[in-house]
């Protein structure tokens, strides 16, 4: 009947009550709360926290200062394209309060801030006569994140591409476009190292090429066939090496490059020998057409056979470019590829998930807080890394704000415990992983998604541009004040 046994009745039952009263009593109350005591759970000395977010995610203010169009004005402003008709507009209204966000990081106390340059606040044509104004945006933005000991890490291409690029050759389809970006890095650096001491050239090929130029749902919505499209990477991937000359040319001395690229995480559906060394394998063909061909300057025997008649075209020269050493690799990492070993000719299979599988509020974001470890460890391990930054991770949650006005987004804070607990042990295991950027500072324009998916540490209220933070914000500063996850 009573099933609620007591400890001495149950240390009776066991034929223990000698010893237990011989043994010093600790109560579950004397036990020290993990997080504090354990310092085996902490982060290296100096490790980076940051934040990070986006230009036109962000900025709004999109006629001022001279700024041009780009691809995502066009695409947010054609009918049925986001969701609700939302556009870039205002979003944040960053470009007007960046004073204010930059107070913000500053009360969670992070150490480095990534955002990226609007290229057509730059160069309103894309190429061409620079507009001194929009540099100055960033000149002020930069002067203020230093002022408060926050370091700017700029991203150079975060997917606004001027208007004028897309339209004089079809973007990212011409090597033109790759030449500009080249070009524009170079101006950026030359005018912005003598403060910004890191660079990443683009943000996620996997995403601005694969959904802008053959799935067609971000900009400049196209649905390229499979030979034009390969050729569009292959400029994509052109334009990152040209940018990483140019800064390395133009830019102070040491000044470092890397990029930001969401990489296919694979992730061994078991730790053990064999499907370890099949998501190895993985990792390389998943990546291919990107950052395997920019870390080893060729693409993969498998790539080429896959696209075959549709493979890009390219000369010994282009791989050269493509595969300019880098300084560091930023890894965007939200989601994992479950891999396991298998005996096709590739060695490995990507696990597709089951049904059940959880995800976050954008059913895109499935979890798998591996994805930290295996990621950063599989990059270091294969291609000799030697500093690597996690450049996003974050989640969106259906924040609602309670009657205190506060957003109780446990499910977020649950997400980053359990993703940071993965980075942690990855940095205990001598993977070189220097910082961190938790996507987003601020909820923000979700591209296609467009206010519906909320991202950020604080939550914006878009009629007010009230920040208000969240129960996540509360988090990761702990997190930052002790270096530890919390
Ligand atoms: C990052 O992309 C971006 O860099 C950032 O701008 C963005 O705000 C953040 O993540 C959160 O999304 O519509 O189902 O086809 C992450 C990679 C690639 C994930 C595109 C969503 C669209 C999925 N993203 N993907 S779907």
């Amino acid at each position: 009947m009573d099933h609620d046994i007591s400890r001495r009745t149950f240390s009776q039952l066991a034929g223990l009550g000698a010893l237990s009263a011989a043994m010093p009593r600790v109560a579950a109350t004397e036990l020290e709360d993990p997080a504090i005591a354990s310092p085996g759970r902490s982060f290296p000395k100096g490790f980076l926290w940051g934040s990070a977010t986006a230009s036109y995610q962000v900025e709004g203010a999109v006629n001022e200062d001279g700024r041009g169009p780009s691809i995502w004005d066009t695409f947010s402003h054609t009918p049925g394209k986001t969701v609700d008709g939302a556009t870039g507009d205002v979003a944040d209204d960053h470009y007007h309060r960046y004073k204010q966000d930059v107070q913000l990081m500053k009360a969670l106390g992070v150490k480095a801030y990534r955002f990226s340059i609007a290229w057509p606040r730059v160069f309103p044509q894309g190429s061409g006569s620079p507009n001194p104004k929009g540099l100055d945006f960033y000149n002020r933005l930069v002067d203020e994140l230093l002022a408060n000991g926050i370091q700017p890490f700029a991203t150079l291409y975060h997917w606004d591409l001027p208007q004028a690029l897309q339209d004089d050759g079809g973007g990212w389809e011409s090597r033109n476009t790759s030449e500009a970006f080249g070009h524009y890095a170079g101006y950026v650096a030359q005018h912005l190292s003598d403060r910004v001491k890191h660079f990443f050239t683009t943000n996620e090929f996997g995403a601005f090429v694969e959904l802008g130029y053959a799935i067609g749902i971000h900009a400049p919505g196209l649905k390229l066939p499979p030979g034009r499209f390969n050729q569009t990477r292959h400029h994509a991937v052109l334009g990152h090496g040209l940018a990483v000359q140019a800064i390395r040319a133009n830019a102070r001395p040491g000044t470092k490059v890397g990029l930001a690229e969401n990489m296919t995480i694979c992730v061994p559906v078991i730790e053990n020998d064999a499907h370890i060394r099949a998501a190895e394998r993985a990792t390389r063909e998943m990546n291919a057409p990107y950052m395997t061909v920019i870390q080893e300057g060729r693409y993969t025997d498998a790539y080429l056979e896959r696209t075959g008649t549709d493979a890009p075209k390219f000369t010994a020269a282009d791989l050269k470019v493509i595969s300019s050493p880098l300084d560091f690799v930023g890894i965007n990492i939200y989601t994992p590829t479950w891999v396991r070993a298998d005996d096709s000719p590739l060695g490995f299979t990507a696990v597709p998930n089951p049904g059940s599988y959880p995800h976050m509020a954008s059913s895109w974001l499935t979890i798998g807080p591996e994805a930290l470890y295996w990621g950063p460890r599989n990059v270091a391990k294969i291609w000799k890394v030697q500093e690597i930054y996690i450049t996003e991770n974050g989640c969106s949650s259906s924040d609602v704000p309670a009657a205190d006005g506060i957003v109780y987004d446990t499910d977020r804070v649950m997400y980053l415990r359990n993703y940071l607990s993965q980075l942690q042990r990855a940095t205990a295991d001598g993977v070189p992983v220097k910082g961190y950027f938790l996507w987003s500072l601020m909820d923000n324009f979700e591209w296609a998604d467009g206010y519906t998916n909320r991202f950020g540490l604080h939550y914006v209220d878009y009629a007010t541009q009230k920040r208000t933070p969240k129960l996540s914000a509360s988090f990761y500063r702990e997190v930052i004040a002790r270096n530890t996850v919390a």
